[in-house]
């Protein structure tokens, strides 16, 4: 992936999603955000060969839950991997910290937890406007390369079986 624009990959270097699965996670908090994040990764899955019925959305209150949230997924939702998005903008008080540090943490177990994809698609920013120019703004959309990070483990994974 490219890190000047989140958005700009080589398609042809992604394999095919048509027989995956996918779980998406979604933060209420800063909806403008992390909406937009979650369309950019429902696209972008779909760009690759992901049909509607193989992409199950859910959405929890606040980036804190993501991680409890993900893992419902993996636990009732059948999924190959699942894709995390929320977008925690730093205020006055350390809250910020412990939210960032609390879901990053909780997303590394997880991944190693169920031996399973899941994507860090958390914005971390210092105002609202770092994070909309992430989220289809002038740096691209982090959900679209969360979504292409999520494809290419999920291959990975199954050139080992
Ligand atoms: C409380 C809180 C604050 C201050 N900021 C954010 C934020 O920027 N982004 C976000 O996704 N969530 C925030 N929250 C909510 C917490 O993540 C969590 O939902 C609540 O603390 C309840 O557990």
């Amino acid at each position: 992936m490219a890190t000047k624009d989140l958005s700009q990959y080589d398609f042809n270097s992604v394999p095919s999603a048509e027989n995956m699965k996918f779980g998406i996670v979604v933060a209420e908090w800063n909806p403008e955000v992390t909406f937009a994040l979650a369309n950019g990764a429902v696209e972008t899955l779909k760009k690759h060969g992901a049909k509607e019925n193989q992409i199950a959305v859910k959405y929890v209150p606040g980036s804190f839950e993501l991680p409890l949230g993900a893992q419902f997924l993996a636990e009732y939702g059948d999924v190959d991997a699942v894709i995390i998005l929320g977008c925690v903008i730093q205020g006055e008080t350390r809250h910020f910290d412990y939210i960032c540090e609390g879901v990053t943490q909780g997303i590394k177990d997880l991944n190693l937890k169920y031996n399973k994809p899941f994507i860090f698609g958390l914005l971390t920013t210092n105002n609202q406007q770092q994070a909309l120019d992430r989220a289809g703004g002038k740096h691209g959309n982090k959900g679209d390369e969360a979504a292409v990070t999520a494809i290419k483990m999920v291959d990975l994974k199954r050139s080992f079986q």
